[in-house]
């Protein structure tokens, strides 16, 4: 008895979206929990590994992130991964419990001639037992039909923030770069994985506008991550920002759970930074994801013995 896909909305109004952010916390959360029932086990979460197989000198300006050449960060430059490095990690995360592999590699778009080597990647990751996951950047529609061809399950390509927001965070592409690369992954019968990041300095109406676009694409994407900034020092972003707040955080994914019923929503980055109480409030609100593992790309994220502890104190269970 999930949520009928006919009842399935993709004519959110900016207002409508709005007023769910400014519902009651109760109300809301009250809302989002019938919601997940309705479509979801409460009680299981998917679990996701992230491995980056190509790090830093990337050319996009993106003010948040680690591995932007316009950033002065840390960050040694890596080329990209060997299969057998690659396949020694998602041997690691499926023993640890992993149902999905993501590989991210810091790239504006994938040559032709690094496509070839990623397909690899994936076929041999997906022999494994794995989910594969990838995030490029751009992808043409024919590259995409390429990795549909390689059995790839899902693309990870986030809007990141609105589309008034946006120039204020990456100069280098257009928002509309990001929707065409999210309609070449549709087309070519990939499963979509698109979201944002908090903390940004965006507004509540930014987020709600970043969620009514993923909303009203043709199809919602079945997988929404939710990412708290990391604040990475030497990125524009580092110490600039104010917190997100926790309340509001949950409600964005509370939010994310109503107007997408069908979407895996992804407690994604930050979590090192959030409290067990605010995690397991954006459960209650919807998230039903989570990344799995010490590392995301290239920060840190919760141990996977704390992730267990945390999954037990709640009586949740990984979803198999
Ligand atoms: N280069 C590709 C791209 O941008 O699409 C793929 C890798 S990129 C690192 C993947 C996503 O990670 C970004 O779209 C962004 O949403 C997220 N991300 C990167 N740095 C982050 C940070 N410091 N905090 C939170 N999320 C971050
Ligand atoms: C997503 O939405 N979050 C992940 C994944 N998709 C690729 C990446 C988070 C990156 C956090 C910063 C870092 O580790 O560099
Ligand atoms: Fe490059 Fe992706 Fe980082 Fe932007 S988010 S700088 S595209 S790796």
């Amino acid at each position: 008895m999930s949520t009928p896909i006919e009842d399935l909305r993709h004519d959110w109004q900016l207002a409508e979206i709005e007023q769910l952010f400014s519902l009651p916390f109760n109300d809301l959360l009250f809302q989002a929990q019938q919601i997940h029932r309705t479509n979801f086990d409460p009680n299981s979460v998917q679990v996701s590994s992230l491995l980056n197989i190509k790090t830093g000198a990337c050319p996009e300006d993106c003010s948040y992130c680690s591995q932007s050449s316009h950033n002065k960060t840390e960050i040694e430059r890596e080329k990209l991964m060997e299969l057998e490095t690659v396949l020694t990690a998602a041997k690691a995360a499926k023993a640890q419990g992993a149902g999905r592999f993501c590989m991210g590699a810091a790239w504006r778009n994938p040559t032709d001639k690094n496509l070839d080597k990623v397909i690899n990647m994936v076929t041999e990751v997906k022999a494994l037992g794995l989910e594969t996951c990838l995030t490029l950047g751009m992808l043409t529609d024919s590259q995409a039909k390429k990795l549909k061809t390689a059995g790839l399950d899902y693309y990870n390509h986030n809007l990141d923030t609105s589309a008034e927001f946006y120039p204020q965070v990456i100069t280098t592409r257009t928002y509309q770069d990001r929707l065409d690369t999210l309609e070449h992954v549709r087309e070519a019968n990939i499963n979509v994985c698109s979201g944002g990041i908090l903390g940004l300095g965006e507004s509540i109406e930014d987020r709600a506008s970043m969620l009514r676009t993923l909303a009203n694409l043709p199809k919602h994407p079945e997988s929404v991550p939710v990412n708290m900034l990391v604040e990475v020092e030497g990125t524009p972003l580092a110490g600039s920002g104010v917190a997100v707040d926790a309340i509001d955080f949950v409600r964005t994914i509370a939010v994310a759970r109503v107007i997408m019923p069908h979407s895996v929503v992804r407690l994604s980055a930050g979590r090192t930074e959030m409290s067990d109480e605010m995690q397991a409030l954006c459960f209650f609100a919807g998230a039903n994801s989570i990344f799995y593992g010490d590392k995301l790309l290239t920060t840190d994220n919760p141990v996977v013995n704390d992730d267990r502890a945390l999954l037990d104190r709640l009586g949740m269970n990984i979803l198999q």
